[in-house]
């Protein structure tokens, strides 16, 4: 089961927008749109996000609307620059207005899936993969490069198991840990990964961490000037825990949902454009 944001945690994405941005300047060199565009390879010039219209249809199935979530998600694909807006309605009506205002990608998610569908060809991005692959570059800009360094991915869920191929494919050491050993192992049948089995030692002996785990980080494993790429929720760390960590990337959506914009968008040759 995907770890499901709260209200309280989505309240204050659309205020501090552009400050999100600013630090994720400073702590990888690239803004989120630069981000984006480099987690799925293309260069930011080959997109012009002014012409792509994006619908955002909130979903009432399951555990419900969380509150501001689709307003958060439209308000950080217009800081990309594209024309984003929340459908009316929710569900399949909401659906439905997206498609007759001729959207180029719709957003929706339920309790399992969270998708960008491209609507010129069907084809659609999804939040793990893109919010693996943004935190991924993150942690490759604030580490200024990644290859042949050894990488510590915490969590062999959907996001961590795609970051850890990411990290091993850019030519770095990765080590994974999870309290499930067995999803762990698993992925190291897959994935030319190590298994840590206790997550103290892993942490105090590496510099650069991945974290895409929902539990909490204890401030006396952290290794002093450590590098964090953190997507997990909640937030992992205490006061004592930011003391001794060099940089933190984490936001609660922005990443992914800028990943998942460019990547969709990107699944259309020009000609494609739903107009
Ligand atoms: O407001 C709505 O439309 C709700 N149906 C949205 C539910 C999102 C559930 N997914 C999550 O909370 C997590 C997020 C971290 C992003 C991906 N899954």
């Amino acid at each position: 089961m995907m770890t499901r944001l709260t209200d309280d945690m989505v309240k204050d994405i659309i205020c501090s927008l552009d400050s999100t941005d600013d630090t994720l300047v400073s702590l990888t060199g690239m803004n989120t749109l630069e981000l984006a565009c480099d987690a799925i390879g293309i260069s930011p010039d080959t997109i012009n996000t002014h012409d792509i219209r994006v619908g955002v249809v909130p979903v009432t199935s399951g555990l419900g609307i969380i509150t501001r979530f689709s307003d958060s998600v439209a308000e950080i694909i217009k800081k990309l620059g594209m024309e984003a807006f929340v459908t009316e309605s929710p569900d399949v009506a909401g659906l439905a207005e997206a498609l007759s205002a001729k959207c180029d990608i719709i957003f929706m998610a339920d309790d399992v899936q969270f998708i960008a569908i491209n609507a010129g060809n069907g084809r659609y991005s999804n939040n793990s993969f893109s919010t693996a692959a943004g935190y991924v570059s993150a942690l490759k800009g604030a580490a200024k490069g990644l290859a042949g360094k050894a990488v510590l991915v915490l969590g062999a869920g959907r996001v961590g198991s795609i970051a850890a191929e990411l990290i091993v494919s850019m030519g770095a050491e990765v080590t994974i840990y999870d309290i499930d050993g067995k999803k762990a192992n698993d992925l190291s049948r897959r994935v030319k990964i190590k298994v840590a089995d206790d997550v103290g030692a892993a942490l105090s002996s590496h510099d650069l961490i991945f974290n895409a785990s929902p539990a909490p980080i204890e401030a006396d494993h952290i290794r002093e000037g450590s590098i964090f790429s953190s997507p997990g929720i909640p937030f992992p760390f205490d006061d004592a825990g930011l003391k001794k960590v060099k940089a933190v990337i984490h936001d609660p959506l922005n990443i992914g949902v800028a990943v998942m914009a460019v990547q969709s968008a990107s699944f259309s040759g020009p000609m494609e454009l739903n107009r």
